[in-house]
């Protein structure tokens, strides 16, 4: 007897990374996929919802899509990195004459609310974009921080790597993205897990192995099409001859955590100046669980089994 699914939200920017996290997801029994939450980010939040929308019809998934922030807490949005994930925010595939249909009813915070207290203690929060949802839910439901099973985040960059960000050289672009939601949401007191670039850079998914496994099966064809361009801007801007798996990573964290090391440690957030969005390790707060390092190539090959 296999112990039933655990209960996830994905809250997601699609986004190319994003996608693939949707593929990985749709592949495990393990996880079953309460609602997707989306959030500005790769894209603006209009392109990131057509683009939640258009990968569930996509990938014949079957959960609610909720619409969510469209703007960091308190401050302006940035320029959303056209130069990696596309103008569509999906690599620029050709998304057809996809008509989106309305996102499902509610707010994403407030959705993120009830299902937290709809399945007390069984939700994992999956965050895989900036952390404004997670924020406003707890801002209005403090409650909810004992209710969750847990909260898994990529984001943040410790330096492990000798890389200590993506958008600045100090900042990964999740956080930086809504500095003060990431701070707000790293400090509350629930059960976080962090899985920074330290451990997402370690995952490279190589050009080849993509080509090989677009001839087995549609997931495969899917996942190597979406990353085309993707890839290109990974070989362009960091000289990586694959794609980097950042929110697959996120996922394999909540299924396969014997592929991460981890320390635990409170962690916290700049929210001015030129380190803003800055992940450092400090003695004050709730302690959570970093994955400072990942098995990249057990993570490749696992994510690939996955989708064939
Ligand atoms: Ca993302």
């Amino acid at each position: 007897m296999s112990a039933s699914p655990r209960l996830v939200i994905l809250d997601t920017d699609p986004g190319v990374d994003d996608a693939l996290a949707l593929l990985y997801l749709r592949a495990r029994s393990d996880l079953r996929l309460l609602a997707i939450t989306t959030v500005f980010g790769n894209a603006d939040v209009e392109t990131t919802t057509r683009n939640a929308l258009w990968l569930r019809t996509r990938l014949g998934l079957s959960a609610p899509v909720h619409r969510g922030a469209a703007a960091p807490l308190s401050r302006p949005r940035g320029h959303a990195p056209t130069h990696v994930h596309g103008e569509n925010g999906l690599g620029d595939i050709d998304l057809g004459d996809f008509a989106p249909p309305p996102a499902d009813p509610g707010v994403a915070h407030e959705r993120i609310i009830d299902l937290v207290r709809a399945h007390p203690g069984a939700v994992t929060l999956v965050a895989i974009g900036p952390l404004t949802n997670l924020a406003l839910a707890l801002r209005a439901a403090p409650d909810i921080a004992g209710q969750v099973h847990g909260v898994t985040i990529m984001g943040g960059a410790f330096g492990g790597d000798g890389r200590s960000g993506n958008v600045t050289p100090f900042a990964e672009a999740n956080l930086h993205n809504d500095p003060e939601a990431a701070a707000q949401v790293l400090a509350a007191p629930w059960p976080i897990t962090l899985v920074p670039l330290d451990a997402t850079m370690a995952c490279v998914w190589p050009d080849t192995a993509a080509s090989h496994l677009a001839r087995h099966g549609d997931a495969g064809r899917f996942a190597h099409h979406v990353t085309r361009s993707y890839a290109q801007a990974y070989a362009r801007h960091e000289g990586l001859a694959g794609c980097v798996l950042h929110d697959v990573a996120a996922l394999v964290s909540l299924t396969t955590p014997a592929l991460f090391s981890t320390r635990s440690s409170a962690v916290s957030v700049a929210t001015s100046g030129e380190r803003t969005g800055q992940t450092a390790w400090v003695a004050d707060g709730p302690s959570i669980a970093v994955r400072v390092q990942a098995n990249g190539p057990a993570l490749v090959s696992h994510f690939e089994q996955a989708l064939t």
